[in-house]
């Protein structure tokens, strides 16, 4: 027996040695102190044995027993060990590899021209201001002397929230709103979203305009060439020709629309410019007495002129684009042509 015991206790050793899994171990444990195995069968065979044997014997086996177990239980902690190391290693992450770069995103070309529009107004002097775009009719068309039958006004061009209540058609209201509430001098620019019925290839249902408004004592259809000159070489180049033509609004007399020379064929004619060598891009004005009388400003004291352009038009020219629903699309193709 005590040679059966010697063998245990130096072969566990060299079975452990080979034993590379769970599976091989839960052998080695059935082998040694499994139902039939050799600690198992050992004591079995205590039987025949005297007491005083019996003690003695029982004590040897328990010491070899439990360092058998000992033993498989290190070297499971081991192989559960080795098998976490592996897999950490395969999983392994590199924290100092760069980050994949995020596209940058741009402004859009009507916000670009918009901005750019609006601080060259900013650096004339002109102040910035905001109105709704729920509108009231009295705002968008009373108080601009377009009267309840004019063509302005037709269901086909007008967004009618009721009667009384209209998507505007114009920043203008916001300058009515601006004269109702501050009595002059009034150097204002507003731009914004305006609302038409209308689309087609140069027309959208909603489309940005930058209307502005000068009212002082003594302001002259002189000032008004003066500024608009100034804006417009500020924004298309200092030698832009510029041109006045006369034209017809209801809330500006006399009153004319802006042209300059075609910026892309410098006047010679080209597809952009239909030929003409000129562009049309703003109309404006010297406001109708009417408007003042409706907010209360004296005409007999005070002058102003006026001006509008859709931003949308002013992009089309600058970028030779041929249709306006490519600013509504936002196809990241087009787009990114002006990041
Ligand atoms: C007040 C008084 C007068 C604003 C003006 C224009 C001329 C003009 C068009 C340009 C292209 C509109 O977007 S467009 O279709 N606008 O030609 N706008 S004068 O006159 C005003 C505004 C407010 C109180």
């Amino acid at each position: 027996m005590i040679e059966i015991l010697e063998e245990a206790k130096t072969g566990i050793i060299e079975d452990l040695k080979g034993a590379e899994d769970e599976n091989a171990l839960l052998q080695i444990k059935s082998k040694y102190v499994g139902k039939k195995g050799l600690i198992t069968e050992l004591l079995k065979s205590m039987r025949d044995l005297t007491p005083e044997e019996k003690r003695e014997m029982g004590q040897a086996i328990n010491v070899v027993k439990t360092d058998i177990e000992s033993r498989i239980e290190d070297k499971l902690t081991e192989i559960k060990e080795s098998i976490k190391a592996k897999s950490l290693s395969q999983e392994e992450i590199d924290v100092t590899l760069p980050g994949r770069g995020l596209p940058p995103g741009g402004k859009h070309p009507i916000n670009r021209v918009m901005d750019e529009i609006v601080y060259n107004f900013e650096r004339l002097g002109f102040n910035v201001a905001e109105g709704p775009e729920v509108e009231l009719d009295y705002y968008n068309f009373e108080a601009l002397n377009i009267p309840k039958d004019h063509p302005a006004r037709d269901m086909q061009d007008t967004f009618y929230i009721s009667d009384d209540i209209v998507l505007r058609t114009h920043t203008s209201p916001v300058q009515v709103r601006v004269m109702q509430k501050q009595s002059p001098p009034v150097k204002i620019i507003a731009p914004g979203k305006v609302y038409r019925c209308d689309s087609d290839v140069s027309h959208t249902p909603m489309f940005h305009q930058i209307e502005g408004l000068l009212v002082d004592k003594y302001v002259t259809f002189g000032n008004l060439k003066s500024v608009l000159t100034q804006f417009i070489q500020l924004t298309f180049g200092k030698n832009t020709n510029v041109r006045f033509r006369p034209s017809f609004f209801p809330f500006t007399e006399p009153s004319a629309e802006v042209d300059i020379e075609c910026t892309i064929c410098k006047g010679n004619g080209c597809r952009v410019c239909k030929q003409t060598g000129w562009l049309e891009i703003m109309g404006c004005g010297m406001v109708d007495p009417e408007v003042f009388k409706s907010v209360n400003y004296d005409p007999d004291i005070y002058t102003g002129f006026a001006f509008g352009m859709g931003v949308e038009r002013i992009t089309m020219l600058k970028y030779g684009i041929n249709d306006i629903r490519l600013f509504f699309e936002n196809d990241i193709r087009f787009l990114k042509q002006f990041v």
